[in-house]
């Protein structure tokens, strides 16, 4: 059987939104029959009829503040940020989450606080954002696959939800699941990926103040292709690490198994920190292209975030931990 994985899109695949509309037909001149098979993904040929869409503007979300930790870099468009999705529950092509995930159903909510913690329980979406701040934090984005955006998200720190929760003196690392419903995910009839979806961030990591959790794009409630309700943005790692549609956090003691990893331990570390030194191993991780540029640009050590993030990893090989 053909599994189509990240690992196995081409760089001649990266491409603008405009170009990658008629990508399966290019696919199929390019390269043959057996991997257009693949590529026609959950929708299979009824992908061919329809055409991504970009997500309806939603609600609008009240006193928003602006954050010191923004990039002043061009933003990418709504259209952009809401057709080209990596989001395997709702399909493995870039267009499908955008037609695929059109109906999901984000509330009720609940995420439930799990392990080595005071707090344990389920709670309500609307008592996770109690109380917290929402900032606008634009941030950069980049895909272990050499795409990268400029995203305005909106979001607070998750080191205002861990506190919350009142991590133990054990709790070394923290798990994140996403919510894993067959029903209304059809890319969970695929094996494409061990189900649910699973992250994890170390303490440290996950208390630091670039680690936000995400409720909204643009000033508006994040739509369901970006990880609706919930989720997680790490900008100076890969985008595998920024978990979408977040249903438990688990507070544990021993490095979590990360969904990846667990694909493929060669090929995606646990710590997914962008690297330009350290190639991917089918390819090089030295640059990226911008979605809506036309050329590749130098990748930088940690997304560019290194002054804030590289203490993190004093003394670690990231060659090893990659
Ligand atoms: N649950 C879940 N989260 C996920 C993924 C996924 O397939 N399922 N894909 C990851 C990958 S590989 C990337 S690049 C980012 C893409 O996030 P975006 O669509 O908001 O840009 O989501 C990440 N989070
Ligand atoms: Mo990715």
């Amino acid at each position: 059987m053909l599994i189509k994985k990240p690992a196995d899109i081409k760089s001649s695949e990266i491409t603008d939104k405009k170009l990658y509309v008629n990508r399966r037909e290019f696919i199929q001149a390019a390269t043959g029959t057996a991997v257009a098979a693949a590529a026609t993904g959950v929708l299979g040929s009824e992908a061919l009829l329809r055409a991504s869409t970009p997500a309806p503007h939603g609600r609008k979300l009240e006193g928003i503040k602006k954050s010191t930790f923004s990039s002043d870099e061009k933003l990418n468009k709504w259209e952009d940020i809401t057709t080209y999705n990596n989001y395997y529950e709702f399909g493995t092509d870039k267009d499908e989450p955008s037609m695929l995930a059109r109906n999901f159903k984000t509330t009720p909510w609940t995420v439930t606080v799990d392990g080595e913690c005071a707090k344990k329980g389920p709670m309500n979406l609307e008592d996770v954002l109690k109380g917290k701040t929402l900032e606008e934090r634009i941030y950069r984005h980049r895909c272990v696959e050499r795409w990268s955006m400029i995203i305005p998200w909106i979001g607070f720190p998750l080191s205002d939800f861990i506190k919350q929760c009142e991590p133990t003196s054990k709790a070394k690392f923290v798990e994140f699941t996403t919510l894993g419903d067959s029903k209304q995910m059809p890319g969970l009839r695929s094996p494409v990926l061990r189900w649910p979806y699973v992250e994890g961030l170390r303490m440290d990591e996950a208390m630091h103040p670039l680690t936000i959790l995400v409720a909204g794009l643009y000033g508006e409630v994040l739509p369901n292709q970006d990880g609706a309700p919930l989720r997680l943005a790490v900008p100076w790692k890969y985008g595998f690490k920024h978990i979408k549609s977040i249903v438990k956090v688990r507070f544990v003691e021993k490095q979590p198994l990360n969904t990846w990893q667990d694909q493929a331990a060669n090929e995606y570390g646990f710590y997914a920190n962008v690297n330009p030194a350290v190639d991917h191993p089918r390819w090089s991780q030295a640059t990226e292209r911008r979605i809506g540029e036309f050329l590749m640009r130098k990748t930088l050590m940690f997304n560019g975030y290194g002054d804030q993030v590289a203490s993190l990893y004093s003394g670690m090989d990231l060659r090893r931990n990659y």
